[in-house]
């Protein structure tokens, strides 16, 4: 059994930023120090609610969760941003009819550097949505960094992006796209960068085998959980940037419970900051390293997924 290792997490409020709590609650290797919520693909209060009713639901001890008030500068399109009042409106959440999970009145960089500063030897952060509120952490407390151990982010994409908006070239990921100038901001940081692109994510699409396999196993309280959230989510797999969805952010959290999951390789890049390729990354000789995720195991990654869930 590896150690137990300190984590806080940063995520959007979409379905997989969700289930990516959920999956962290179960780990037995991972205690969470706390949680945050950015309103970019999701929205603030039912992501908020949604966070402290998994945590009530599956979890076994109380991570604080935290409100973020960062705003970004490219907004999520408001279908995909809806999926957040689904999760929280599912039954499962709202049996007991109470939220007892403890909410932060620190705005989520605030709450971050308090939970960095005040948890015994370095944390691991995990963020599943933009990079802003690590940004302004970095800005107004930089001595946090001392206190990183790394970052694990999903964002970015070096073969293409999956931006389709008006005034902008469509080689970004959203997640850099929502807010380039911190992601740039953070590059300029030292901490470690282990980065799931969406090349890294390319094996595991959401498809109908996994649907089906949630369906047959449903008799868990906690395989049913996933089956549901994901139906939000339409198997429309003809329209590629708009709903094909991947499990880009579950990918990266269980990158952290089982290391062994991922392949990763050291490129260099960098980040655009702004103009019609705003949020791109690009691999460049100069740039800063991270540890890309170049491959994975599909068969081991839904296996995992499915015994993390069953346990709960
Ligand atoms: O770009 C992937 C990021 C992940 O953090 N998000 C969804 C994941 O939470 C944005 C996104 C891209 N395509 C989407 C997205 C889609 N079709 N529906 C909802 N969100
Ligand atoms: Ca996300």
């Amino acid at each position: 059994m590896s150690q137990i290792q300190s984590v806080y997490f940063n995520h959007d409020a979409g379905v997989d930023d969700l289930v990516s709590l959920f999956m962290l609650l179960q780990m037995e290797n991972v205690r969470l120090t706390g949680v945050s919520v950015i309103p970019a693909d999701g929205y603030l209060e039912p992501g908020a609610d949604a966070s402290r009713k998994i945590i009530d639901r599956f979890g076994t001890y109380a991570p604080e969760t935290a409100k973020s008030n960062s705003r970004g500068k490219n907004p999520f399109p408001p279908a995909w941003r809806m999926h957040t009042f689904y999760v929280d409106a599912l039954p499962i959440l709202n049996e007991s009819g109470t939220m007892e999970a403890p909410l932060s009145d620190l705005p989520a960089h605030r709450h971050m550097i308090r939970q960095l500063l005040a948890t015994e030897g370095k944390t691991t952060l995990l963020f599943t949505g933009p990079l802003t509120d690590l940004a302004r952490a970095l800005d107004e407390a930089p001595e946090i960094e001392d206190k990183i151990e790394k970052l694990v982010w999903m964002g970015g994409g070096f073969e293409r992006g999956n931006v389709d908006e008006p005034e902008h070239d469509g080689t970004a990921e959203w997640n850099v796209f929502w807010d380039p100038e911190a992601a740039h901001r953070v590059w300029q940081s030292g901490i470690e960068i282990d980065l799931v692109a969406l090349e890294s994510t390319i094996k595991v699409p959401l498809d109908l085998k996994i649907r089906k396999r949630w369906a047959s196993e449903r008799r868990y309280e906690g395989v049913d959980f996933l089956g549901n959230c994901y139906a939000c989510c339409p198997p429309l797999v003809h329209m590629e940037n708009n709903s094909t969805y991947y499990f880009w952010d579950v990918l990266t959290t269980l990158s952290i419970g089982k290391p062994e999951l991922v392949s990763k390789k050291t490129i260099n890049c960098i980040v655009i900051p702004d103009g019609p390729s705003q949020g791109r990354t690009v691999e460049q000789a100069d740039g800063r390293p991270v540890n890309l995720v170049y491959d994975t195991d599909p068969q081991a990654f839904s296996d995992y997924m499915i015994a993390l869930a069953q346990q709960a």
